[in-house]
């Protein structure tokens, strides 16, 4: 291998995602390089541009808070932005912050190796670009390998097939078509009924029900956008003191302190509140006692049975297996709605599961549909999936992937032992997506390139984390998630959404304050849990 070719830098950032993009604009004191898959930015809005991605958080939170200035410029359209409205604000800050100068685009790292005699990484790209560099920023993204259906066949069916993480730039005509749908996560209940407006006929393969609740979505007012622009700065900082990092309104009092009839007022409020998870925090204990969470459960199911005029439909779409929330809450709009009408089929995914693509459709251990198109909405290797994909090779060449196969062990979900001058955002057992992750991603940035700041004042060159410090992480982790209902739910956030993947849950539930605490103290106490050299 010619060392002619080698590039020294001093940061690698990789994903030009939201947070990868505030990383270099943070870290631009350092000759920085981001390394990114995409021919453009704004990750997760860069690739998930099907029919109806949405956010489900409200685009006042969800957006940059480290310009003042952008943020008083930039007005959203409505209150929950649309891909390409957030993929358009993501193409804005990097013109407006040159980011693109940093950036190498359709250029995803393959292979990364730590050289412990000069404390640097070596980076490969599959373009065959070499870069070494002190540190390396994995900004790779809770939600980036997409998980694809198991089933054998696929090679042999004549139509088309899609998967939602990976759509055409150019959009998918359905009209006069068949199409099969499988997945009914946050991504399904957005992309179908716009889907069903314009095909032929739609079957819905579903494995598990979702709870999903109406956005509210509606075209910003400015009143509300005023509001929140008259004091921008303090807003941000109160969203970071909340669990989600987001201000809904978090109730103070416990489901079992109201009559029946009060508890389904409170709902009924929260689930005509146009305020996306409001149902989750209408009870300071949704989320953490198994009665209460029920009581919202059988809610929901209530509203299933009286939007759904097929009752057996109706059944089906009741979810009754796993806690509201334990999974993330679906945000939709019209999705119960759609089954009444005439050209949806709900097809049970459950009972007779899909077995096989055929040349002219889909196989399930009971029944063959003939389909023209076959839309796998089947969710993502989540957390873990974006770096197992890189290999990625520590001290004493020991690779990620083996460190990580019983599950992965962070700790602060910033660093893992053994992998120095390797730094995440949003890695495993942090809030993400059970925090609002564009700001959190700002904060996490932040930490970061301070530790990072005080190497070069310190006058080190390489930063670890023990072993231990990593123990008592993953038991701080569990402790939080044993007071939380997550657990009772198979989901991406513990991995039990793809077949064989170990590990506990793997995002932190402890809410964001408390994350933000311990992370702010290790490093104040002397970098506890760290080593330094
Ligand atoms: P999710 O939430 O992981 O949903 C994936 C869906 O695909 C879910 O309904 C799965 O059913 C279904 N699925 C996956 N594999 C299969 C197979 N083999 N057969 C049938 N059905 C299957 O992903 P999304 O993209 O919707 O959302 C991800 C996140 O994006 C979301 O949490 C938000 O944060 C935004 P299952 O429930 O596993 O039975």
């Amino acid at each position: 291998m010619s060392t002619s070719k080698v590039e020294t830098v001093d940061i690698v950032i990789i994903g030009a995602g939201f947070s990868g993009m505030y990383a270099i604009h943070r870290l631009r004191h350092y000759n920085v390089v981001c390394l990114e898959a995409g021919d453009g930015v704004g990750g997760t809005w860069y690739w998930n541009r099907y029919p109806g991605a949405r956010v489900d958080i409200e685009s006042v939170e969800y957006s940059y808070g480290f310009d003042e200035t952008l943020q008083q410029e930039w007005s959203w359209p409505e209150y929950f932005s649309a891909q390409p409205d957030l993929e358009r604000y993501a193409n804005h800050v990097a013109d407006r912050f040159n980011l693109r100068e940093h950036i190498r685009f359709s250029n995803p790292v393959d292979s990364m190796t730590f050289d412990e005699r000069e404390n640097r990484w070596h980076v490969y790209t599959a373009n065959g670009d070499q870069l070494t560099c002190r540190y390396v920023i994995a900004a790779t993204g809770s939600l980036t390998a997409p998980n694809l259906p198991p089933w054998p066949g696929r090679e042999k069916f004549a139509g088309e097939i899609y998967h939602t993480a990976r759509w055409p730039a150019e959009g998918v005509n359905f009209s006069g078509k068949r199409v099969g749908f499988i997945g009914t996560g946050s991504t399904g209940i957005q992309a179908m009924p716009i889907i069903a407006e314009e095909a032929d006929a739609l079957y819905v393969f579903q494995r598990t029900p979702a709870f999903c609740m109406p956005s509210g979505n509606r075209p910003l007012d400015e009143a509300h956008e005023q509001e929140w622009k008259a004091n921008y700065p303090e807003r941000r900082k109160q969203m970071l003191n909340t669990y989600g990092a987001s201000l809904v309104n978090y109730a103070d009092r416990s489901g079992h302190d109201y009559t029946p009839q009060e508890r389904a007022d409170i709902l009924e409020q929260a689930w005509n509140s146009k305020s996306a998870f409001q149902l989750l925090f209408a009870f300071r204990d949704v989320l953490t006692d198994a009665e209460v969470n029920e009581m919202v459960c059988e809610f929901v199911r209530g509203k299933i049975r009286t939007i759904v005029k097929d009752p057996a439909t109706a059944e089906l779409l009741c979810p009754t297996t796993y806690p509201i929330g334990g999974k993330r809450l679906c945000i939709g709009s019209g999705y119960y709605e759609m089954y009444n009408r005439e050209n949806v089929t709900l097809v049970d995914a459950r009972t007779a599961p899909i077995a096989a693509f055929t040349e002219s459709g889909l196989r399930t251990s009971s029944v063959h549909y003939d389909l023209d198109v076959i839309v796998t909405a089947t969710g993502f290797d989540a957390v873990t999936g974006a770096m197992d994909r890189i290999k990625i090779e520590g001290c004493d060449s020991r690779k990620l992937v083996d460190k990580w196969v019983d599950g992965p062990t962070t700790y602060l979900g910033a660093m893992t032992s053994g992998f120095p001058n390797l730094f995440m955002i949003h890695g495993p057992s942090t809030p993400a997506a059970q925090a609002q992750m564009i700001t959190t991603g700002e904060w996490q940035v932040n930490w970061t390139a301070d530790i990072i700041d005080a190497m070069g004042r310190d006058g080190f060159t390489c930063i670890d984390v023990t072993p231990e410090a990593e123990t008592e992480w993953a038991q701080e982790v569990e402790m939080v998630s044993m007071q939380s209902l997550h657990r009772f739910a198979d989901s991406w956030y513990n991995g039990k959404n793809i077949e064989g993947k170990k590990g506990g849950l793997m995002i932190y539930v402890g809410g964001f304050p408390r994350f933000a605490q311990l992370c702010e103290s290790a490093v104040a106490d002397g970098y506890q849990g760290f080593v330094r050299k």
